[in-house]
């Protein structure tokens, strides 16, 4: 079984980050390690959360698995809560990072146009670093945006995201821009693969509603089809689909933009979705 370690943090409530990356990782038959790196009462949408740190946590346990000589298929991490985190985490890169490790980063940091709450401006210059480190990067068109210093823009035509993975590829050599649309009826991911100069995009239905938690289901099915023996490609397209398909058993609950998506009810289509393709090869 392929091991992976999840570094980010635990929303004790709101369905994202590893709440989220836990079970979806479970259904696609992965082994899930965990480095929480903080722990919040809830996500940061809602007001007045707390939030305690663990970046000194992080390298202690790094260490103490590179002593048992731990194996990990990937290191994948996603929302960091302080500049000094993003520190810590290239060091647990470092120390746990094998020849054949996948390092996976979801710079999430930032959505419809702006920073989460609790990042001064500057943290993308830190979040960069993290960047530098990835095999595979996951941004949306915020982070995208931020992290090549480019001005976002709420329509996006093909060739600004085009331009814009061939910015982000300086940072890592295959990028996936999700939450990628260019017309009212479709959204999807477009990546690009560096080494080939290649593009790929694929789309699904666009529900037009907007959900919390969802760019983290996106990324933990990524990792777990490629994990499971897909190409980047494919374990996208699978991605777009069951974001696509929580969305769908989620639409008519008016909490869900606060309480995430409902997932749960589409793991079971995963499941069966996941094993299919797996057995074709
Ligand atoms: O879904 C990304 C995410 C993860 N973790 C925390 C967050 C967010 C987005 O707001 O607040 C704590």
């Amino acid at each position: 079984m392929k091991r992976v370690a999840s570094i980010q943090d635990i929303s004790c409530l709101g369905r994202c980050s590893l709440t989220v990356a836990l079970p979806v990782l479970s259904v696609l038959g992965v082994e899930c390690a965990v480095i929480p790196t903080a722990v919040l009462s809830t996500h940061t949408i809602f007001p007045d959360f707390t939030c305690r740190d663990l970046t000194d946590e992080l390298l202690p346990i790094a260490r103490h698995w590179q002593s048992q000589q731990v194996h990990l298929d990937a290191l994948c991490s996603g929302y960091l809560a302080s500049p000094r985190q993003t520190e810590a985490v290239c060091q647990v890169f470092d120390l746990l990072r094998a020849r054949d490790t996948l390092v996976v980063v979801d710079p999430a940091m930032a959505d419809h146009g702006r920073l989460y709450k609790p990042f001064a401006p500057d943290f993308p210059q830190h979040m960069k670093k993290v960047c530098a480190r990835a095999d595979v990067l996951l941004p949306n068109l915020t982070e995208a945006c931020l992290l090549t210093d480019t001005p976002y823009r709420e329509e996006a035509d093909e060739a600004f995201i085009r331009q814009l993975l061939k910015k982000l590829s300086a940072l890592a050599p295959r990028v996936v821009l999700t939450g990628v649309s260019f017309d009212e009826k479709r959204l999807g991911a477009m990546s690009y693969n560096r080494e080939t100069d290649r593009y790929f995009s694929y789309f699904n239905e666009k529900v037009p509603a907007s959900f919390h938690g969802t760019g983290d289901i996106f990324t933990a099915t990524v990792l777990g089809g490629m994990m499971q023996g897909r190409s980047l490609e494919q374990a996208v397209a699978l991605a777009v689909d069951f974001t696509l398909e929580c969305i769908r058993c989620t639409r008519a609950d008016p909490e869900a933009s606060w309480y995430g998506v409902e997932f749960e009810k589409a793991l079971p289509w995963l499941a069966k979705r996941g094993a299919e393709e797996t057995k074709q090869g």
